[in-house]
């Protein structure tokens, strides 16, 4: 049945989905799932570090930040000829979105011009271009959408509550205030969170309620496992239930009907039954690549094997008229 989706989500209610039994959980969010998407399809995302390291954050879980010994090197802002090859290998390997990602705290106005070219190069393709640069002013974010880019990635990463243990150097409301400015620029939000870094169910239940009671739900909700890189506070973090993890991705697709849910960092350490099970309860994308930003991420060989054995099958790629839209859209 289809229902207009709600942003009025109690904590109470996200508990009590939480709180279901399993397998009554992932036929609920399996069902949402087809009613608002093609069953059997992923779609697939291809990550490119456009500005590695150094990053000025104190995030506790990421290896960029300058504040923590990870051997991750520091590295300029790209060519827009590597990016331009890099988007090539991604779209023949048969991703549909590029997304491109930067370790700053937020974009200096000669990086975004030299991004906005970048946008449009991607975007050239035929690929969906997505960009991840940290905070944005309302102005930089319509320049963004100007170049022609699709999404912007700005995550809340976990609760309100429990944002403060994991970052020091900004506040959840600049994070608000970077996604209100995203979405008025007329630009896609993709917004999601880590799960694992040592957070109670309750601030889980609190994010993907925060999430679902923004003005306009995301378009595309990343659910990442910590990756716990060496050197940085959480690398030692304890290991999450798998099956929270799951419960987490139905949550998310019951809260979030239209979204795409997607199963994003952590997957090299995951078995292929429990990706299955992420895709049973509502996942419906994936980073597709060897690489994250700087950390692993499964063989293409092995995805493709993978998605074949469950019968799923990659999101086709935008048919060739909408693919000459984007081109003159994004030309002027
Ligand atoms: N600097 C920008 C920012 O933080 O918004 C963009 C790049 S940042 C690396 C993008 C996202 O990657 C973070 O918001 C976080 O959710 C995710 N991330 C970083 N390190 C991670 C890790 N070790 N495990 C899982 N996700 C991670
Ligand atoms: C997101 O939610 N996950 C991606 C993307 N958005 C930018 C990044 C994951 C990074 C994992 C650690 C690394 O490779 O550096
Ligand atoms: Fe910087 Fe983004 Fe890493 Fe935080 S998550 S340290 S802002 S690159």
């Amino acid at each position: 049945m289809m229902t207009a989706p709600r942003h009025d989500w109690t904590l109470a209610e996200v508990q009590a989905l939480f709180a279901l039994p399993f397998i009554d959980l992932l036929l609920h969010a399996q069902a949402v799932h087809r009613t608002h998407h093609p069953a059997n399809t992923v779609q697939m995302s291809t990550l490119l570090s456009i500005k590695t390291g150094a990053c000025p954050e104190d995030c506790a879980y990421c290896p960029q930040s300058v504040h923590y010994d990870t051997g991750v090197g520091a590295e300029p802002l790209l060519e827009l000829e590597q990016v331009r090859a890099a988007a090539r290998r991604a779209q023949e390997a048969g991703a549909t979105r590029f997304c491109m990602g930067a370790a700053y705290r937020a974009p200096r106005a000669r990086d975004l011009a030299r991004i906005c070219a970048m946008v449009r190069e991607v975007r050239a393709l035929g690929l969906e271009s997505c960009a991840t640069l940290g905070m944005l002013t309302p102005a930089q974010a319509l320049q963004l959408k100007a170049a022609g880019l699709d999404y912007y990635n700005h995550n809340l990463d976990t609760s309100a509550q429990f944002y403060g243990a994991i970052i020091g150097t900004r506040s959840y409301q600049q994070r608000l205030d970077t996604l209100a400015a995203v979405r008025a620029a007329g630009l896609k939000v993709c917004c999601g969170g880590i799960l694992g870094m040592g957070e109670s169910p309750r601030d889980r239940a609190e994010l993907l309620r925060t999430l679902a009671n923004l003005p306009q739900h995301p378009e595309s909700v990343p659910v990442n496992q910590l990756v716990r890189v060496p050197g940085t506070p959480l690398q030692d973090a304890p290991p999450l239930d798998p099956f929270e993890f799951v419960r987490t991705i139905a949550v998310a697709r019951v809260l979030m009907p239209r979204a795409q849910v997607r199963l994003s960092a952590g997957r090299e350490s995951m078995s292929d039954e429990l990706q299955a099970l992420c895709f049973l309860a509502g996942a419906n994308s994936i980073f597709y690549g060897e690489r994250l930003l700087t950390t692993g991420n499964p063989d293409v060989a092995h995805d493709r094997q993978l998605l074949a054995r469950l019968g799923l099958a990659p999101e086709p790629p935008a048919a060739p008229e909408a693919r000459r839209a984007a081109v003159a859209d994004a030309t002027g």
